[in-house]
């Protein structure tokens, strides 16, 4: 079963970037939303007990009849609870780490150059979806995919996601989903990045 977790901050923490009114109703609703589907789809299934995350890289075992279902909403469930804490508030976030550095420099010839990337695969995804860096057979990788699919289920170890539906930015930015992804470098949450790089090497 999967179990919402709270946000690692209040809901105006992210303030300007992320306005308080979009966290509660993207945690509260949304995400509390994926959640209890989730656990609906899976109640009285072998799946109950398993991590969400060893089912979501596991797919193919699921039953077809709730495929469907875990995919959309346990995507769902562990994307929003991975987001929360890839953000921090503006100042807190901290730095990619030197060995990370290393790599962006190696896989897209610098910060900028991984930035970019990760920017145009955020704006390149037509509709709902999220903007990925992963690491894919222990090399970096930017990525995206449609609806609440995770990396995962391609057995790629997400490091850093963004969340581009519009029920992530519409409240403050409308239909500009450019101006949403500049300013949300602001608040990523670099020491978890780390964190997750290093645990993954
Ligand atoms: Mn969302």
């Amino acid at each position: 079963m999967a179990e919402l977790p709270d946000l690692p901050y209040d809901y105006d923490a992210l303030e300007p970037v992320i306005d308080e009114a979009t966290m509660k109703l993207h945690h509260d609703k949304h995400h509390a939303g994926y959640t209890k589907k989730y656990n609906a789809a899976v109640e009285g299934t072998e799946l109950a007990d398993r991590p969400v995350d060893e089912v979501l890289a596991d797919l193919a075992t699921v039953p077809q009849d709730i495929r469907t279902a875990v995919r959309n909403n346990g995507g769902g469930f562990s994307n929003h609870a991975k987001f929360w804490e890839w953000m921090a508030p503006v100042g807190e976030g901290g730095e990619p780490s030197d060995e990370l550095m290393d790599e962006f420099e190696k896989t897209f010839g610098g910060f900028e150059g991984f930035k970019k990337n990760f920017t145009n695969a955020a704006l390149g995804r037509f509709g709902s979806g999220w903007a990925w860096l992963v690491l894919d057979s222990g090399a970096l990788s930017v990525m995206s995919t449609a609806n609440q699919d995770t990396p995962l289920s391609q057995g790629k170890t997400p490091l850093l996601g963004l969340d581009v539906w519009e029920h992530s930015y519409y409240k403050r930015y409308g239909p500009g989903r450019a101006d949403y992804v500049e300013n949300w470098w602001k608040v990523v949450n670099w020491a978890k990045v780390n964190e997750l790089f290093d645990s993954a090497q």
